[in-house]
């Protein structure tokens, strides 16, 4: 009988051991080769802290995306080409974590590009820490116009702007949002302005608000949610263009991150999908650091809250989670094409070790994987971060672009799903963005590397090269021109 066992005991051993070898297995010839890269040469000021980012928009009107990066005290701007237009120095509102410094939060570029005067020329605008709105003539750079702000009391000065349509008349108003001078600081102000007022001596708001539900970390966002033509604000409520409460989700911790899209394309207009952090059952009573601190403990032993919530400007959609784990950053997009709309990713709380979970678009949970199985070996064992859905091959099925978490590392794009990885890049990337910058609808994968912009371009044949622009969407544009870190 003793014998038996024994043998019993090896034979689990045996088995568990080349288990554990079949999970480690990668394939690392699955790794794309089929993409060039386009070097731009910079010449920023050297120093990285996380503070400033990148976009892309079209300065000089050549239906081309062009590309404004920005610095503390620095703004430049390089054409598609890769050729500088112009470099300014300015005191930007650019900031690390927004809730201790202020909006806009770590690697948000703090700038907006469009033609805000109706003049058929593109300006770019920015918030400075003095609290002036400046506009700049896109092509060159020239200041068109500067006035001081008011920005509402209990709080520094306006902090995150956003280009946006609340009168109906197109991209020709301004969304502004400040944190409350706290030790926790919220973007609970915001304000509507239109671009005649901001030229005139005293700006008046269309309208403003003192309740805004924001991100914790990020800042608001807009989208024509509805598609009547007018931005919408998005938060954990959802503000009209004419200032008005339309829709507020049960939230009870803070949000993450907010993304929009058509996530339901059986639900008319966009949908927004919101991450909380905490919430359920609070033991701990007080509002101070060492209560949040203890709440957010039990919350990950004992898991409540930790909520996703999908809605849009008129009702809770659903709400889910995954064991109360927490969500922390999302990624959504058409990962399955066979599943009616898109599908979630969520990378999960840990800081080792990632764990994520996806979602379909109503809620279910369709896949958990272990991020340090699926990895490249050498791939940092902190994960992923700055995720974004990315339209890579041009066949409808997205996929996810990241880079390794919490260093200048390597970046990837791999399928959010299964965790399987597609694409891998050494590099020292500062901070990834994806745009469509070729013009082909497909989308290039953006690396800020020290003093170059590194451009990856796919070279396999485009499966739907007379697909309309993603820029022609107007979630599209805003949430390309609005993203930081935790909402990229
Ligand atoms: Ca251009
Ligand atoms: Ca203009
Ligand atoms: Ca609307
Ligand atoms: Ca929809």
């Amino acid at each position: 009988m003793a014998k038996r066992l024994e043998i019993f005991v090896v034979l689990l051993l045996i088995g568990s051991i080349a288990l554990a070898f079949f999970y480690n297995t990668k394939s690392p010839s699955a790794f794309n080769p089929h993409f060039e890269r386009r070097v731009i040469s910079l010449d920023l000021p050297e120093e990285d802290e996380g503070i400033g980012g990148v976009i892309a928009a079209d300065l000089n009107n050549d239906h081309k995306m062009d590309f404004v990066i920005t610095k503390p005290g620095y703004l430049g701007a390089w054409e598609n080409s890769g050729k500088k237009i112009w470099s300014v120095k300015a005191d930007i509102q650019i900031t690390k974590q927004s809730e201790y410094n202020g909006l806009p939060g770590w690697h948000a570029p703090g700038v907006q590009v469009g033609d805000i005067d109706a003049d058929n020329v593109a300006e770019v605008l920015f918030l400075t820490t003095n609290s002036y709105l400046c506009i700049l003539d896109g092509r060159n750079g020239v200041i068109k116009h500067s006035i001081e702000l008011r920005s509402p009391e209990g709080t520094e000065r306006w902090e995150h702007l956003v280009l946006s349509n609340f009168r109906g008349a197109g991209d020709h108003d301004l969304l502004l949002q400040a944190t409350e001078d706290d030790s926790y600081r919220m973007g609970r102000y915001i304000a509507a302005f239109s671009w005649e007022s901001l030229m005139g001596e005293l700006p008046v708001p269309l309208w403003e608000r003192d309740d805004f539900i924001a991100c914790a970390h990020s800042g608001a966002r807009v989208a024509d949610l509805n598609g009547d033509g007018k931005d919408e604000v998005l938060g954990g409520s959802v503000i009209s263009p004419e200032g008005k409460k339309m829709f507020q989700i049960p939230l009870e911790g803070h949000i993450d991150a907010i993304t929009v899209k058509d996530i339901r394309p059986d639900i008319p207009g966009l949908e927004v999908l919101a991450l909380e952090e905490g919430g359920g059952w609070n033991p701990f009573k007080g509002t101070t650091k060492l209560t949040y601190y203890l709440n957010r403990i039990y919350d990950r032993i004992l898991g409540t809250g930790n909520r996703i919530f999908l809605y849009n400007q008129e009702q809770l959609i659903w709400m889910a989670d995954y064991r109360n784990k927490e969500p922390q950053n999302s990624a959504v997009g058409d990962f399955i094409p066979m599943n009616d709309g898109l599908e979630i990713w969520c990378r999960s709380r840990y800081s080792t070790h990632q764990k994520p979970f996806t979602f379909d678009g109503e809620g279910n949970l369709l896949s958990r994987y272990k991020m340090n199985g699926v990895a490249p070996d050498g791939w940092t064992n902190r994960g992923v971060e700055e995720i974004s859905a990315i339209h890579w091959d041009g066949s409808g099925k997205q996929l996810c672009a990241a880079k390794e978490r919490h260093k200048a590392g390597n970046i990837a794009i791999f399928d959010p799903i299964k965790g399987t990885f597609h694409v891998l890049i050494g590099a020292k990337a500062d901070r990834i963005y994806v745009a469509d910058v070729q013009g082909d609808w497909r989308e290039e994968l953006i690396a800020l590397c020290g003093n170059q912009l590194h451009i990856y371009v796919n070279l396999e044949p485009n499966p739907n090269s007379s697909h309309e622009s993603l820029w022609s969407q107007n979630w599209y544009r805003r949430n390309k021109m609005t993203w930081n870190y935790y909402a990229p």
